[in-house]
């Protein structure tokens, strides 16, 4: 089928003209010369999220004050979300809206209104959000996690739209926390859930399978502290860390196995019980 259709195109394009003919020729045509520079894609920051709707944003991993901050959201009861909502390589956060189960998401990085608001999931199940790239096209779409049955709600699409992977993982009812991230590195993410009384990760790869690739603990157990997921070594595979909201300190592991941090650092935050993010930010645009 595909060479037939080959052939007829090119006996339709050569026909009617008989000038264009010589100008297809046999061999292969070099790639033209390319002149823009390579692409730099920045170091993966952090971000803390708290009262007033309020984020702080870290563009390098080093403690110290968050020279960018901003706004957005209505500023109480919504929950902070970070993606690639365009699919232009870089990270803007937006917000999850419970009573509606909507998705408020903002191209850039600053105050201002959403670009798309997304409603997914229904508010009945008393669902909290998660972000991924769960069919590796680039763009991070939506997802919800409904604690009473430890099941994942998944959709590829930017607009409002049913499921398209539904899986149960974890316990039900239990105090875990769902998280999403590309343990692999294969482009596509998958789905995880901290145990904050044991203090363990436990990840799997596939959206489709509820089993655990990977399980281990990092970090104290009962600490109060939460889960952050970023691909902290650039290598386009994402690990975890956990941010502490007494002191404001992250802790980070370069490896999906037990041990020490790799990483810590402390941002100065008034922000009281904050949420911590991470991303590929772009710089701020007030
Ligand atoms: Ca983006
Ligand atoms: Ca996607
Ligand atoms: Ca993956």
């Amino acid at each position: 089928m595909m060479l037939a259709a080959l052939a007829s195109g090119c006996g339709d394009a050569g026909a009617p003209s008989g000038a264009a003919a010589p100008s297809v020729r046999a061999e292969p045509v070099p790639p033209p010369a390319v002149s823009s520079p390579p692409v730099v894609r920045p170091v993966v920051g952090v971000a803390v999220y708290g009262a007033g709707g309020r984020f702080e944003v870290l563009h390098q991993r080093r403690s110290g004050p968050a020279p960018a901050r901003f706004v957005f959201g209505r500023g109480t009861g919504e929950w902070p979300i970070v993606g690639d909502w365009n699919g232009d390589g870089l990270d803007t956060m937006g917000v999850y809206r419970p009573e509606q189960s909507a998705f408020l998401v903002r191209d850039t990085l600053g105050p201002g209104p959403e670009d798309r608001r997304v409603a997914f999931g229904d508010p009945l199940w008393a669902p909290e959000p998660l972000v991924g790239d769960w069919n590796g096209d680039g763009v991070d779409t939506f997802g919800v996690f409904v604690r009473a049955d430890s099941s994942f709600h998944l959709t590829d699409a930017r607009i409002t739209s049913p499921p398209d992977y539904e899986l149960m993982y974890g316990p039900p009812r239990s105090d875990w926390i769902a998280i999403a991230g590309d343990w692999d590195g294969d482009g596509r993410d998958g789905i995880g859930l901290y145990e904050p009384r044991r203090g363990v990760f436990h990840l799997t790869d596939r959206v489709d399978a509820g089993v655990a690739q990977h399980a281990f603990p990092f970090g104290p157990p009962a600490s109060g502290m939460r889960p952050v997921v970023g691909d902290w070594k650039g290598v386009g595979a994402d690990r975890v860390g956990l941010y502490d909201p007494a002191t404001g300190e992250f802790l980070l592991r370069h490896e999906l196995a037990a041990g020490a941090a790799d990483e810590t650092f402390r941002i100065e935050t008034e922000l009281r019980d904050a949420r911590p993010l991470a991303g590929r930010w772009p710089p701020l645009e007030r």
